[in-house]
């Protein structure tokens, strides 16, 4: 097991590594990233929690940490982010909240991997903040609460893109619980649309666990399957699919006793498995998504830069093959003008007796009326033919790389704004050198990381301890 943890420790600070020195500079330069993109996947694995205003974010939060850390309450309570991880040094006693940090000052803090939220500007700065707690819970993680989605659009004024800000969170996360109650089992959109927009498609499955919370509170058995089955529709008709993802159905058992003048009958409940022990144990899993998710992170950042040069070493090809088309019609021409004033030269001699000069003479003249000509022709027309073939390509971009697979036409749509403007901006004009051996590099990364990194967690699927329980 300690084997297994190193080895999982050093495939990746490899991978970040991989990222930073490959990756990195490319993203940076064309404009795909403001920020390193490693500063995402270099801090401890995190654990996102959205859900509905209510569904009882916070007080699961309280419950995992041990402690009345996040304020609950009915009604919209907690409007803020809040990133909840342990403290530096080891301290001792019940757990607490030992330092706190504003969202201004964390979104600057380079040991933090929050950069890229910098840009939702000064009300999401407000609503962002850190505590450090001394829950062991916290050993090998950290959780994110989140201000609870809203159902009506008027309440959803908050100054801040707040899908944007989800699915920025989302991508630096491992693993992300959606949480719904009994009360609002509809208002699913707002989470729903920002999370499938910015995870892959490929890990959506393994990196987000829906929950029914408070379930404790249906009146009923039959009330249950009825909120159940409202859930289960208003997912499918969010992911247009008809198979359900797994929803897990909890309840705080504090809560439940809290509660005052109960009517429902709650005998189901007796029935029910409450599977918050399976949920904080998935919760406590997180960390071996890591591994799964910086492949992908590999895989997806990999697959959008190389394509995006592969674009560019694709219209230097085409400009190259346009300037030969328009060079060897130039010589075309020239060729015919030599040619002409070679013929023009030897018949004014023969019927006028002028230019009367020995052969060899009449040609090279010839020849220097074919050069001259021929330079005339590329000096002047060079740049007209390179414009007018520039303008050509930005009509038709489309045609610049195979886009045979839905996935490419997905990447491409993503890249075409960037392509675009850098073409634009450079008028075509930058050295297929190094974009080449930005392509070739970036390809390694892609190839040789996210191969390297599946083999290993193929591997360490298989190394087992000897009781077989991890
Ligand atoms: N009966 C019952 N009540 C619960 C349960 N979970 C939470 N509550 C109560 O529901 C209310 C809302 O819980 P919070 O944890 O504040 O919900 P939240 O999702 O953090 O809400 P916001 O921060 O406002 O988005 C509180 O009064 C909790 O005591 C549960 O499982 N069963
Ligand atoms: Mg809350």
């Amino acid at each position: 097991l300690e084997y297994k943890t190193n080895y999982i420790e050093s495939l990746r600070t490899e991978l970040v590594e991989l990222v930073r020195q490959h990756l990195t500079p490319i993203a940076l330069e064309y404009g795909f990233s403001e920020v390193p993109l490693e500063t995402s996947i270099k801090w401890r694995p995190v654990v996102l929690i959205l859900g509905n205003y209510s569904s009882g974010k916070s007080t699961l939060i309280n419950e995992l940490l041990g402690a009345e850390i996040q304020s609950t309450g009915q009604a919209p309570t907690d409007d803020s982010f809040t990133v909840i991880t342990n403290t530096d040094e080891p301290t001792l006693g019940e757990p607490r909240v030992v330092e706190e940090r504003d969202g201004k000052v964390l979104l600057n803090d380079p040991r933090y991997p929050f950069a890229s939220l910098s840009k939702h500007g000064q009300r999401f700065a407000s609503h962002f903040r850190l505590k450090k707690v001394n829950s062991p819970f916290l050993d090998d993680l950290a959780l994110i609460d989140t201000p609870g989605m809203l159902d009506s659009i008027s309440e959803r004024d908050r100054g801040y893109d707040y899908q944007d800000v989800i699915g920025d969170f989302a991508q630096i996360a491992d693993l992300v619980l959606v949480l719904f109650d009994p009360h609002k089992a509809g208002t699913v959109r707002e989470a729903y649309t920002s999370l499938r927009d910015t995870l892959p498609a490929k890990t959506f499955e393994d990196r987000v666990l829906f929950v029914l919370n408070r379930v404790d509170e249906c009146a009923s058995l039959i009330d249950l399957l009825r909120v159940y089955g409202t859930l289960c529709w208003n997912l499918s008709q969010m992911t247009g699919r008809k198979d359900i993802p797994m929803i897990r159905l909890t309840y705080s058992e504090e809560a439940n006793k809290a509660r005052v003048g109960s009517v429902s009958d709650k005998d189901f409940l007796s029935h029910l498995h409450n599977q918050r022990n399976d949920l904080k144990q998935a919760i406590l899993e997180a960390p071996k998504h890591r591994l799964d998710h910086l492949a992908t992170f590999v895989e997806t950042h990999g697959e959008k830069l190389t394509h995006f040069l592969e674009a560019l070493i694709a219209y230097k090809k085409a400009a190259h093959r346009s300037m030969l088309k328009f060079a060897f019609s130039g010589m075309g021409v020239s060729i015919a003008v030599g040619l002409g004033a070679y013929l023009y030269l030897a018949s004014q001699a023969e019927t006028q007796g002028m230019f009367d000069f020995p052969q060899p003479i009449q040609i090279a003249v010839a020849c220097g009326a074919l050069v001259v000509f021929f330079g005339c022709w590329f000096a002047l027309f060079a740049g007209v033919s390179h414009r007018m073939f520039h303008r050509r390509q930005l009509q038709e971009l489309d045609r610049l790389t195979p886009l045979n697979t839905q996935s490419r036409r997905d990447i491409w749509a993503d890249i075409l704004p960037k392509l675009r403007e850098k073409l634009e901006l450079s008028r075509g004009k930058f050295q297929t050198k190094v974009v080449k051996q930005q392509y070739k590099s970036a390809m390694r990364v892609y190839k040789k990381g996210s191969k390297e990194i599946r083999e290993a967690l193929a591997e360490l699927g298989t190394i087992r301890p000897p009781d077989g329980s991890a």
